[in-house]
């Protein structure tokens, strides 16, 4: 039988505190209760979610070199480190899997230096806006680009 689909889901810094601070922007749930719904979300599809938050940029390239054997699609939320990491950016260049950034907040809403992303053309799309909707919308959209993938590989 063949295995399920296994996505990665990486949150950048600060996202650990979601829920204790700035509601407006990014909502009131906490990462716990978003992955918990992510996690739910792929099942659901037919997939299975690993998810990571890390406030380090080390451990978050780490985990997407990790990704490049184990996964086949990734979700990621880099957080600040998407208006400055070069270095999660050539992280993310060396997969060749579908990629989708995700953002709560409406980047393009907020102050200029956030509309900058390092990663949205590396990535093959980008959810911004719906708070942690957008990351149920990564997943279902992930689940057909993963399929349509496998297909043309068979
Ligand atoms: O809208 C998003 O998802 C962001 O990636 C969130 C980042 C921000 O730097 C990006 O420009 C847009 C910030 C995450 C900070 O998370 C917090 C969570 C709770 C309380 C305070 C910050």
């Amino acid at each position: 039988m063949n295995k399920k689909p296994t996505i990665l889901v990486i949150h950048g810094p600060n996202l650990n505190m979601l829920g204790r601070r700035e509601p407006t922007w990014y909502g009131s749930a906490t990462l716990e209760e978003i992955d918990a719904e992510i996690k739910e979300a792929a099942q659901e599809v037919g997939m299975t979610a690993e998810t990571f938050q890390s406030n380090y940029e080390g451990a978050i390239i780490e985990k997407i070199h990790q990704a490049m054997e184990t996964c086949d699609g990734v979700i990621i939320n880099p957080a600040a480190y998407t208006h400055t990491s070069v270095a999660i950016r050539d992280a993310l260049l060396m997969l060749d899997i579908p990629i989708i950034e995700v953002h709560l907040s409406n980047i393009y809403q907020r102050e200029t230096f956030r509309h900058r992303s390092f990663v949205s053309d590396v990535a093959t799309a980008r959810v911004a806006g719906f708070g942690k909707e957008g990351y149920m919308m990564a997943v279902r959209a992930l689940s057909h680009m993963v399929a349509k993938k496998a297909n043309v590989e068979r």
